[in-house]
């Protein structure tokens, strides 16, 4: 009795900063573009098996069509309507989705583009992908409806030059695009009742795009006005779960802190600092590492939602600059990814891309605003290939071996302590979540080989990096663990994933 007490407060206190997930679930994936029908598969046959807690979509709301340049993949972030009608999917198929993957313990998380609508060079017509027609011009949405005076150009005419100064940033247009008044209270109304639609069929959370844009206050009267979650799939009371998008690397007049009030924020510093670190730059070291999170400079670890990269930076936009590390470097990106899910800080959220042509010119990305891949618009199938990787140029890094290993490594060492921690003081280290788990990095130029504390409890294990624990066998690296919890470790500099990690699951 006095256990359940404590569990419902602490659900209760935790609201709106709690992930929603199935109980042990740690990590959620950003299917990025994806189709809500593929979505509901990867639920079933991938996601809720490995112990994937949950994935963050793409908008679901009707959006602009752009012919020039064709079909890119931001025009999702320019709303014509709250339609569920987008290259997804439509209505039906996105409430089987949620349907079907919270029927599995997976949850949902809508992109939710609240901020603004279609740019304001965006013409008029029925460019959009439910066909509903709008007029840029006179700032006309009779789908939502919006008319001119919901938006903030009575009060700003421009665009955002200075980000030094708060009140640009929040009232002026991003990128051009039609600023949202959202100090309205029918357009607070409005956008509760788009967000409401979505929590009724069973969404679990938001993330809230261009959060840095609005004010918090006016994020809060939103919130305030949404529903708790479906009882069907989460108990009475539940919050939904909020992350908002506010870039914040320092030397800006808008600071991460001033949202916590709402929820969580999205910790850039986090994979621009772990991209530097694992690619050596600025003479890092993974040593430097042993106090990350807080000790970083980062917001507190249960206000922050952390990445390697996000479909913004993963292709020069957004910010972070070229220290990000992505699928295009793997083997780098292997061990941040892995590091990212070891340690203890922050809400983890893994990218799931697709490839595109990339064209360097001048050091900038031509192709950097290619969609999904698609045939004449008409987003592809993710298909699955006989050895698990996904076909049709979807990356699926979530279904990478390592990765998804070290997805389970997350839920295997929840709520342990960040323990053990060795560093050779260059780019040697490893560390522990109590006697749960052990990971062992070796990002010199030279062989590691050394006997570590691991406070594991003695005996054989599997090394989930190299290999998998199938029917009791190791298909990769055996490790001893002695009586006294201590095990050797080799490393080639040149292995083709060079770090190895344990958890009490893999013990053979
Ligand atoms: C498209 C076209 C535009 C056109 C517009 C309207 O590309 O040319 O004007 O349509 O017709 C995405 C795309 C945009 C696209 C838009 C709409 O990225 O290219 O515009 O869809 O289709 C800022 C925001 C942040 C935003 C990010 C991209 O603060 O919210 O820009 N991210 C979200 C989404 C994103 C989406 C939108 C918002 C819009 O994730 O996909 O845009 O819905 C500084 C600021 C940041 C700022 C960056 C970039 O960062 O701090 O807040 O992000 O600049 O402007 C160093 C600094 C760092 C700095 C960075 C870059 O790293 O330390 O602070 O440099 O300067």
């Amino acid at each position: 009795m006095k256990f359940f007490l404590f569990i419902s407060l602490f659900g209760f206190c935790w609201g709106q900063y709690d992930p929603q997930t199935q109980y042990g679930r740690t990590a959620i994936v950003h299917l990025f573009e994806w189709r809500w029908v593929d979505i509901a598969k990867e639920c079933e046959r991938y996601l809720a098996p490995k112990g994937f807690g949950g994935v963050q979509v793409s908008p679901p709301n009707e959006n602009i069509v752009v012919y020039n340049p064709s079909r890119p993949w931001w025009e999702r972030y320019q709303p014509i309507s709250y339609k569920i009608c987008t290259r997804s999917g439509n209505e039906d198929e996105f409430r089987d989705m949620v349907t079907r993957c919270n029927n599995v313990g997976v949850r949902i998380y809508v992109d939710a583009v609240i901020n603004h609508m279609c740019g304001a060079g965006g013409g008029a017509g029925t460019s959009s992908t439910c066909g509903s027609y709008y007029n840029a011009n006179n700032r006309d949405f009779p789908s939502v409806p919006y008319s001119a005076w919901d938006f903030n150009d009575g009060k700003c005419d421009g665009e955002i030059n200075n980000y030094n100064d708060a009140n640009q940033v929040r009232n002026c247009r991003l990128s051009g695009l039609l600023d949202l008044a959202l100090e309205k209270d029918y357009v607070r109304t409005t956008v509760a009742n788009y967000m409401n639609h979505l929590i009724d069929m069973g969404v679990a959370g938001f993330r809230l795009d261009a959060a840095k844009h609005m004010w918090p206050g006016d994020i809060k009267a939103v919130l305030d006005k949404l529903h708790n979650l479906n009882t069907q799939w989460f108990s009475q009371g539940s919050r939904p779960f909020i992350f908002q998008e506010v870039i914040d690397l320092g030397g800006e007049a808008i600071k991460g802190s001033e949202y916590f009030g709402n929820g969580r924020v999205t910790e850039f510093k986090y994979g621009a600092k772990l991209g530097t670190v694992i690619r050596k730059w600025n003479g890092e070291k993974m040593a430097y590492l042993k106090n990350w999170g807080e000790g970083w400079g980062f917001v507190p670890s249960d206000r922050a939602l952390v990445f390697v990269d996000n479909h913004d930076n993963q292709r020069g936009h957004g910010a972070g600059g070229a220290s990000i590390l992505t699928f295009w470097d793997p083997r780098m990106y292997k061990m941040a990814v892995g590091f990212m899910l070891a340690h203890p800080y922050g809400f983890t959220r893994v990218m799931s891309s697709y490839r595109w042509p990339r064209n360097f010119q001048n050091g900038k990305d031509v192709n950097d605003w290619i969609g999904p891949p698609n045939n004449n618009g008409v987003t592809k199938e993710v298909t699955i290939n006989p050895d698990t990787t996904c076909g049709n140029d979807w990356v699926c890094e979530h279904r990478w071996r390592q990765i998804r290993n070290m997805v389970a490594f997350r839920n295997v060492v929840n709520g342990q302590p960040f323990s053990n921690w060795w560093d050779n003081g260059s780019n040697q280290v490893a560390f522990g979540r109590g006697n749960r788990g052990f990971i062992v990095f070796n990002n010199d130029d030279w062989s590691l080989s050394t006997t570590l504390q691991t406070g594991l409890p003695a005996g054989t294990y599997c090394d989930v990096i190299s290999g998998d624990k199938i029917d009791g066998n190791c298909t990769g690296i055996k490790v001893t663990v002695g009586s006294d919890g201590k095990a050797h470790f080799s490393i080639s500099n040149s292995a083709e994933d060079p770090f190895i990690a344990i958890h009490a699951e893999s013990k053979l």
